[in-house]
């Protein structure tokens, strides 16, 4: 229901954690089919290729809030996650480590990084989370990243259902998401101090609480576009085959 009267930043808190509960991606169904063992090799390679998108252009986002962030602590603060995803010098760093992923699961380096062969959902979902990065309010901005508080639960089942399941996949290739253990919830913890310090009025919290549905629905339609390519078979033209090439078709 809409916020009419402000609240408390302890109840905001409360709302928004309830909304994670209710609409994060732990519980898509390609999350727990990935988790639970029930992908082959290539559906797994599909999720990987297409994730890669939204690893390149986080920092791509960050950069773009950091620019809209006028007092300097905060830019210093959020500088840090440029440097953990682009790293302090070539071979280091967040996307790097995506990539040793997608080696390990034996896709071509050139492919993934073209970004040419992903999904259209996957390029418009993300796309519309930095669009709305850069257009919404910096509270706003901010507030979709707290999707964040939720995502170490659901790395750790990630990883050890991966671990546990699929013997094309070891500790080194899901190197990636071993720092975002302690990387997440420290910057989950500092965005939502700053949402807590400045959503006061109620259609400010209201516009918080609607950002991280917004974010949710971001990463929920990112999986279910390769539930619906790679699960139930309807791959749209110019996607990744499952194997090397790209399906017959134009491409630019
Ligand atoms: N979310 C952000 C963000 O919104 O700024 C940055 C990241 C996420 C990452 O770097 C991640 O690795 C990440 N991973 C997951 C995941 O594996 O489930 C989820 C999220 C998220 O909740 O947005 C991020």
């Amino acid at each position: 229901s809409d916020v009419t009267e402000p609240m408390s930043p302890e109840a905001l808190e409360t709302r928004l954690r309830e909304i994670g509960e209710a609409r994060y991606h732990h519980r898509h169904p390609f999350q727990l089919a990935l988790q639970g063992g029930e992908l082959d090799r290539c559906q797994v390679r599909a999720w990987a290729l297409n994730r890669y998108y939204y690893q390149a252009m986080i920092p791509i986002k960050d950069a773009t809030l950091m620019a809209r962030l006028d007092d300097p602590d905060w830019r210093r603060e959020w500088r840090t996650r440029l440097v953990d995803h682009d790293g302090e010098a070539p071979g280091e760093g967040g996307i790097e480590r995506w990539l040793k992923l997608t080696d390990g699961l034996g896709l071509d380096r050139e492919m993934v990084r073209s970004t040419r062969a992903i999904l259209p959902t996957t390029r418009f979902a993300v796309e519309a989370y930095t669009h709305f990065v850069r257009d919404r309010t910096l509270l706003e901005a901010i507030a979709s990243s707290l999707t964040e508080l939720f995502s170490p639960k659901v790395i750790g089942t990630r990883v050890s259902g991966m671990l546990e399941h699929y013997d094309f996949v070891s500790e080194e290739t899901l190197d990636y998401f071993r720092p975002r253990l302690t990387q997440a919830p420290h910057d989950a913890e500092r965005a939502l101090a700053y949402v807590r310090e400045h959503a006061l009025r109620a259609d400010q919290q209201q516009a918080v609480l609607e950002a991280l549905v917004f974010k949710c629905d971001v990463l929920w339609t990112m999986l279910d576009a390769l539930q619906h390519a790679y699960v139930e078979g309807h791959r749209p033209p110019g996607a990744w085959d499952g194997e090397s090439g790209l399906i017959a078709g134009a491409t630019p």
